[in-house]
């Protein structure tokens, strides 16, 4: 079966990648996404300048996934400008460099810099992260969200994409997609952050197992995919002039990146599963997916993406 995929006119010899933040704060990481079977990586999250993040324990893994309020640990978006400036592009896999500015002023900066240098890399700005202290997050602020990607879309010039949180409610996904598709070369959108502010708390000894925010932190892992594939639909769904979906959330196993693409997915990420099983979890789960399309007899993704029927 042939795995092999696009986002925004960059070739992936197959569709899996890490999320961003698991296994790629660090060059180390990187290299050993470089050296797994993954089709590309992508790099941390990162803020204009370097942060330490939240006090451990901050990620705790639960019985259907995960919780975890890291608080954008990242060396700095220069170090990983550095990286993309001497990556091998040469390499089959394509580098997505993923920014998460504190402030429009902060993703502006970036995104300056990363125009000017000029790389191959392609951008996937984090829509689904603190903006203005008191204000809900960029993804969930349709008119700081609009006004953002006016601003930021033609200093990008190339072909983007953005991470958004998940949405909820039908009006959310009409507004967004709305949104999404005034933007020209606004290729893509990665669906979904974690599902926001969950709480874990330990039977045993009555305490949130999470340190930060009172042991409130963002959910993934297998409790997540119905969540990421109505988001993966939606947008499927309303997205238009050829404008791609990459799926995140909830995938553990060839079965559940099969329904991604199912769903409408061009590509599949990899977050709580990655940071569980390392990077390994590549052979197995593409080796999962190659054998699902060959009982079904799919040849390519093309033959089921966005086709799952309704009743
Ligand atoms: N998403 C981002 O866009 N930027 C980040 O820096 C980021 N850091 C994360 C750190 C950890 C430890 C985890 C578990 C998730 C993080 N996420 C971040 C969210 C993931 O990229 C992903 O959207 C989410 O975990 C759902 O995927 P999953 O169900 O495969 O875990």
């Amino acid at each position: 079966a042939d795995l092999s995929t696009s986002i925004a006119g960059v070739a992936l010899p197959n569709l899996f990648f890490n999320a961003s933040g698991v296994w790629c704060q660090h060059e180390s990481e990187l290299k050993e996404l470089l050296d797994s079977e993954s089709g590309s990586l992508i790099t941390k999250s990162a803020t204009f300048e370097h942060r330490e993040g939240n006090p451990s324990p901050r990620y705790v893994p639960l019985p259907t996934g995960s919780i975890n309020s890291m608080g954008l640990p990242n060396e700095g978006f220069e170090y990983y400008l550095n990286y993309a400036k001497n990556y091998d592009y040469t390499n089959k896999k394509p580098l997505f460099v993923s920014l998460s500015g504190l402030s429009l002023q902060d993703n502006v900066k970036m995104v300056e810099q990363f125009a000017a240098a000029d790389l191959p890399c392609v951008l996937e700005i984090n829509f689904s992260c603190p903006n203005v202290p008191g204000k809900p997050q960029l993804g969930y602020d349709m008119e700081a969200m609009e006004n953002a990607l006016k601003v930021l879309a033609p200093i990008v010039k190339k072909p983007f994409g953005i991470k958004l949180p998940p949405y909820f409610d039908i009006a959310h996904f009409d507004a967004v997609a709305a949104i999404v598709n005034k933007i020209d070369n606004l290729a893509f959108v990665t669906c979904v952050n974690s599902v926001g502010n969950g709480l874990a708390i330990d039977f045993e000894t009555e305490t949130a197992v999470i340190k930060p925010k009172d042991g409130f932190g963002g959910l993934g892992g297998a409790m997540i995919l119905n969540t990421a594939l109505a988001n993966v639909n939606a947008f499927h769904r309303r997205l238009t002039g050829g404008k791609q979906v990459i799926g995140v959330g909830g995938v553990t196993s060839g079965k559940e990146a099969f329904l991604h693409v199912l769903a409408g997915a061009s590509a599949v990420q990899i977050g709580t599963q990655l940071k569980e099983e390392g990077p390994s979890f590549f052979a197995r789960v593409k080796k999962e997916l190659e054998e699902i399309m060959q009982a079904k007899g799919y040849k390519s993704l093309d033959d089921f993406r966005g086709k799952v029927k309704t009743l």
